[in-house]
């Protein structure tokens, strides 16, 4: 394939795959070409238009013109309707285990097939162009190019979802997107036509406790879990079928920003997810998922004390195990973000022979929408010819024509049975590959109902409440307390209080305390207004049960492994007369521990160390800010300190990054710089093993030992209980 011109050229090789070297001859290169029209005439003056004289009229004749500017106004095609702000990246997959007993899927068969991928994270409610730090669910699409064509697992980073019915989805994303007169807020629940529709639905509970955790502003996509949500199932090649639930399992553990944190990043960069993919794959820090299956027996179907069909359910870790079967590896950005990760286009109706689907309402209505939505949006019926979309097979069926149609169709025939074309193209047997749908048995009367086995709302969203940690806890009282501030009607944010007091009286009495509200007392079932008219409102009350176990602790993400700084971002404030020898050992210890180092200083482009030496500054504290970082060290030498010290962006940048609760080192000689914050005080006498992996603060003299306890403290993520008693302002 065309190689990168060296201007683009990566740091690191990204590996090629089957599906990146079939995008090849779509590709165009403009180095050292010359220009010309679409029709290929070379063009003499692509920078004045024909005109009637110098200063005359511009001349219909002028076809360059009217091409290149009719090229232009037709650019742009619409947004998705949801999951519009989004990035992607291509990878492969590489199985572990052969699955055979499970499904007959041969890439999850074969432990020596790598299988391409391309995948595309995004947020939900925003448009494209909106902040990647909105509090929001975060897709996780995935396509896997298999030998058997293309299968799609279409995600998102929390395992449960809102409704329980398709029927509701231009509901809930009519009540969530920005409101329809003024078009405010952009990317952004906290508004009232969002809770008010939620705080007439219960059965969303589950949902919005995963929506106002941590778990929604997420610190990187490659720090995600992905969910498949529904359950889905596997077909053996016996017919044999088994529930199945579909996990993500990021190698780096799952991680979160702070929520004051996520708005000023927003601010700072709004591309910081975006900007963070592509950094981390261009630089050879591969981001690394497995995948995990949670598997159910058919017979095993009504063993739960939920329904595994109800989509606001997950099937708790402790009851069923995930089993990572997998890894997926993401190793190539786009060349093209619009060829590629635009018109990319995701359907949870592309499978292949040994996945299939079950009858969560849900998923089946999804199995509808989403060819349907490229339709609109890409613009007709071949948007499947759109290279990043063909599948890595060969396509032969009697499907023809259609806008923009690609393909060039031999022969006279195009229908089937044909006797002209010796009956090709042939459909498979199952036992050559062809895909045959499970064979369900049905037998039933044509209803619209919901099942009382959908009934529960509640147990969950407990569940879920209780297995977090006492800040995660405290993070969820504060999200609900900002986004119903945000509400305005009064009659919403008290019908909320009656949601979560069915969840934990505790969660709701301290959100009524902030909001100044009283909880209601003996709360009444919240009412429930997703009923059909003529239902009695009683046959859908919730029914309200305790979950089946206390806690689940895959839903906490302070059970996530915290042993490595691996790309971790790390700020060093320095300017001129640093200590040099202290700023180069702590850098080399935390580049060795996989982390990346970035100077930032009072100026741009470089400072000279105490010993004259130049040091490259990445940044000056007007371009950088402690929110893009994980965590932040102050070197020594005396005038590098004294100019960060008397910098009102420095001292601020250590507030914040204390405020954030990071992980902050200084050297022994550094601490003026410290005594000029507003955490001074809180700063330990002593430091050793213990108080480091507390407070996360480390001061020594030793850049050695400041490195060694640095990455420890680096490594623990937060020190979420600086919140405590209150913050610190910054
Ligand atoms: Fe989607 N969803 N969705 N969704 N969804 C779309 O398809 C829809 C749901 C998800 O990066 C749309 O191509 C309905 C659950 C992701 O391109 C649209 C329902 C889950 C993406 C659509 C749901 C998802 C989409 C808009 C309820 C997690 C982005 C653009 C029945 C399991 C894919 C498009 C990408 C995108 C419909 C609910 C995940 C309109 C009707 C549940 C990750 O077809």
């Amino acid at each position: 394939m065309a190689k990168r011109k060296a201007q683009q050229d990566p740091a690191v090789d990204q590996p090629e795959n089957d599906k990146v070297r079939s995008l090849a001859p779509f590709m165009e290169d403009s180095t050292g070409e010359r220009m010309n029209t679409n029709t290929g005439l070379l063009i003499n003056d692509d920078q004045n238009s024909l005109k009637a004289g110098e200063r005359g009229a511009s001349l219909l004749e002028d076809f360059i013109l009217r091409e290149k500017i009719t090229h232009f106004d037709h650019e742009r095609i619409p947004e998705r309707v949801v999951h519009a702000r989004g990035s992607g990246a291509h990878g492969v997959f590489k199985l572990y285990k052969p699955l055979g007993e499970y499904t007959r899927a041969n890439f999850l068969n074969d432990t020596e097939v790598e299988t391409p991928v391309f995948v595309r994270f995004s947020t939900v409610a925003g448009s494209r162009g909106s902040t990647d730090l909105a509090r929001d669910v975060r897709g996780f699409a995935v396509k896997f190019y298999t030998q058997e064509g293309n299968f799609d697992l279409v995600g998102n980073n929390m395992p449960v979802f809102f409704i329980q019915d398709a029927i509701k989805f231009p509901d809930l994303v009519h009540a969530v997107k920005p409101e329809p007169d003024n078009e405010i807020p952009q990317a952004a629940s906290a508004h009232d036509t969002f809770w008010d529709f939620i705080s007439v639905m219960p059965e969303s509970a589950h949902m919005i406790m995963w929506l106002m955790s941590d778990r929604a502003i997420p610190r990187s996509y490659r720090m995600m879990e992905g969910f498949g949500v529904h359950t889905f199932r596997l077909v053996n090649a016996a017919g044999v079928s088994h529930f199945v639930k579909f996990h993500w399992k990021p190698l780096l553990g799952v991680h979160s920003v702070a929520w004051d944190e996520a708005q000023n990043i927003s601010g700072k960069d709004p591309d910081f997810h975006r900007r963070d993919l592509w950094d981390a794959i261009e630089s050879g820090s591969f981001p690394e998922w497995e995948l995990g299956l949670q598997i159910v027996p058919e017979e095993d179907e009504f063993k739960f004390d939920f329904d595994l069909l109800d989509p606001t359910k997950i099937i708790p870790e402790e009851l069923v195990p995930v089993q990572r079967i997998g890894k997926m590896t993401l190793n190539r950005n786009p060349e093209n973000f619009f060829a590629e990760t635009e018109q990319s286009a995701f359907h949870l109706g592309h499978v292949v022979p040994g996945i299939d689907f079950t009858n969560d309402p849900l998923l089946q209505g999804r199995l509808f929408s989403y060819t349907d939505t490229q339709l609109i949006r890409l613009g007709g019926p071949n948007f499947q010819e759109i290279p990043i979309n063909r599948p890595i097979v060969p396509v032969h069926n009697n499907q023809r024509d259609g806008y923009m149609r690609q393909t060039i169709n031999r022969g006279k025939v195009s229908y089937g049975p044909n006797a002209l074309g010796d009956g090709f193209p042939i459909q498979s047997k199952v036992s050559e590959g062809g895909f045959a749908s499970y064979p369900e048995r049905i037998d039933a009367r044509k209803v619209r109902a919901r099942s009382k086995s959908f009934l529960d709302h509640f147990s969950q969203a407990k569940l879920f409440f209780n297995s977090q940690s006492d800040p995660e806890k405290d993070h969820i009282v504060d999200a609900l307390s900002f986004e119903l501030g945000k509400v305005q009607s009064g009659e919403v944010r008290q019908r909320m209080l009656g949601i979560l007091s069915m969840i934990d009286s505790g969660l709701a009495t301290q959100v009524a305390f902030k909001l100044r509200l009283p909880v209601p007392e003996d709360p009444e079932l919240p009412m429930n207004r997703s009923i059909p008219a003529d239902a009695d409102p009683a046959d859908y009350d919730p029914e309200v049960k305790e979950p089946s176990i206390a806690s689940s602790a895959a839903l906490s993400m302070a059970n996530q492994p915290k042993d490595s700084i691996e790309t971790r971002k790390i700020a060093f404030l320095a300017a001129d007369g640093v200590d040099g020898t202290a700023l180069q050992t702590v850098k080399s210890a935390l580049e060795n521990a996989g982390a990346v180092v970035e100077v930032i200083s009072t100026r741009q482009n470089y400072l000279l160390s105490e010993a004259n030496e130049q040091i490259l500054v990445n940044h000056s504290l007007l371009t950088a800010a402690s929110v893009l970082y994980d965590a932040v060290y102050v070197p020594g030498g005396t005038n590098s300190v004294a100019e960060i010290a008397a910098d009102a962006d420095g001292v601020h940048f250590l507030n914040e990054a204390f405020k954030h609760c990071k992980a902050i080192a200084a050297d022994a000689g550094a601490t003026q710089v410290i005594e000029a914050t507003n955490f001074a005080k809180k700063v330990p006498d002593s430091f050793d093993d213990e108080t480091v992996l507390m407070e996360g603060i480390v001061i020594s003299e030793d850049p050695a030992q400041l490195s060694e306890w640095f990455i420890k403290a680096i490594a623990q993520h937060r020190f979420w209980d600086r919140e405590k008693p209150r913050k610190v302002p910054a």
